[in-house]
């Protein structure tokens, strides 16, 4: 089997590290791993199958100088944007985590058990886009009863860990969580929120638009109408809660068809990568302690509506880090191989 060269833009972050491990536990082909970042961390190593790999500084010519193949970027928007025409004109396919390109109607937007087909339209600008972790998790529960019932439309509420907002995000919790301890918190000091985060929930992530929604808001919606070649109407809320690691979200669906929720939650279960934790008399549901470095997406708490027949209600959670972000991204790495070597 072909080997290739990869290299992770980002490497030194939370979702970077968690693409090596990710890499690791399905033996990607990797012929040779170049993890790169700023020059703060370049220097440095970063752990690959029990090897320490130097990690280099993100360069206009290092995709190039290092024949990239396959580039993996989780470095922010604006080093998308900069970079990621460097990795593609070098000859490499740029598989980009960020917001930057993904409503670009030239570049596919992909959550491998939703919409795989999509890869296949990867060469029109060399990149594909993965989505925003809470659309990843969201999407996939969904893609079952799209099939079986029809979606008109979507209400969701979102409960994301820190983790979503990288590395220096849940270093803040915990310093926060920690002078709680001794008395000494300090309400007015917080960087990567807007507010306090420990023992807080804030109605906020990413910018307000003009509509009176948040950009993560509106993520959620222009992103799983693209992926799920639809229109369907979403309203979303996103709310930070103090967690590490494992959004979790209440979705309500409004399907074009009357269902019945045991119906509903075979058919769900049915769902690629999809693992149903539904028992209520047990206290058995989905929540982020039962996620963490877990590939698939947890559904419980699945219900009829009381008032309508053609409404259920369900709880989504994933590993923000995995499946919201690395796990996705490299799934779309492997069936891209798979579709090359066809
Ligand atoms: P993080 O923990 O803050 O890590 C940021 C990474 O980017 C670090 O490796 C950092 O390297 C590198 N970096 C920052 N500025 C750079 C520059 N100018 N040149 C080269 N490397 C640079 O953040 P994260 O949580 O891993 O998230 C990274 C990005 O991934 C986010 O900004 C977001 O766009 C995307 N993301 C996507 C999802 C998703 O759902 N798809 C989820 C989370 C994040 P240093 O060590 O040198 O600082
Ligand atoms: C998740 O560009 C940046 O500074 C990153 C902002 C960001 C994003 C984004 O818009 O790419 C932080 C966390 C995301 C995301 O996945 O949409």
């Amino acid at each position: 089997m072909r080997k290739y060269n990869v290299a992770v833009v980002g490497a030194t972050g939370a979702v970077g590290e968690e693409m090596l491990r990710v890499m690791e536990e399905v033996d990607f082909p990797v012929a040779k791993l170049v993890p790169l970042a700023s020059a703060r961390s370049a220097g440095g190593t970063v752990a690959y199958k029990e090897e320490d790999v130097v990690v280099k500084e993100l360069t206009e010519t290092v995709f190039d100088e290092e024949e990239i193949d396959i580039a993996l970027f989780s470095a922010g928007g604006s080093v998308s944007a900069k970079f990621a025409p460097f990795a593609v004109e070098a000859g490499a396919v740029v598989i980009d985590n960020t917001s930057h390109f993904r409503m670009d109607p030239e570049v596919p937007l992909v959550v491998p058990e939703v919409n795989p087909q999509d890869i296949a339209r990867w060469r029109e600008r060399g990149i594909i886009a993965n989505p925003n972790c809470s659309t990843i998790q969201m999407v996939q529960a969904l893609k079952p009863l799209q099939d079986a019932y029809g979606i008109e439309r979507i209400d969701v509420s979102t409960y994301q860990a820190t983790s979503g907002a990288g590395k220096s995000a849940m270093d803040e919790l915990v310093r926060q969580m920690q002078e709680f301890f001794a008395f000494k918190l300090d309400e007015s000091e917080h960087k990567k929120f807007p507010h306090q985060i420990a023992l807080n929930v804030i109605p906020q992530i990413d910018v307000f638009m003009d509509n009176g929604f948040t950009k993560e808001e509106m993520k959620m919606v222009n992103e799983t109408n693209k992926i799920m070649h639809d229109s369907i109407e979403v309203a979303a809320t996103c709310v930070r809660v103090p967690t590490l690691r494992g959004h979790a979200e209440s979705v309500t669906v409004t399907c074009k068809r009357d269902l019945d929720a045991d119906a509903a939650r075979e058919t769900i279960a049915k769902g690629e990568n999809i693992v149903i934790l539904d028992d209520p008399a047990k206290s058995v549901y989905p929540m982020p302690t039962h996620c963490v470095e877990k590939n698939e997406t947890f559904v419980g708490r699945i219900r009829r509506d009381i008032y309508r027949p053609n409404v259920l209600h369900m709880f989504v959670v994933a590993d923000n880090l995995r499946v919201g972000a690395a796990t996705n991204a490299v799934r779309i790495a492997q069936k891209w191989i798979e579709m090359e070597t066809l």
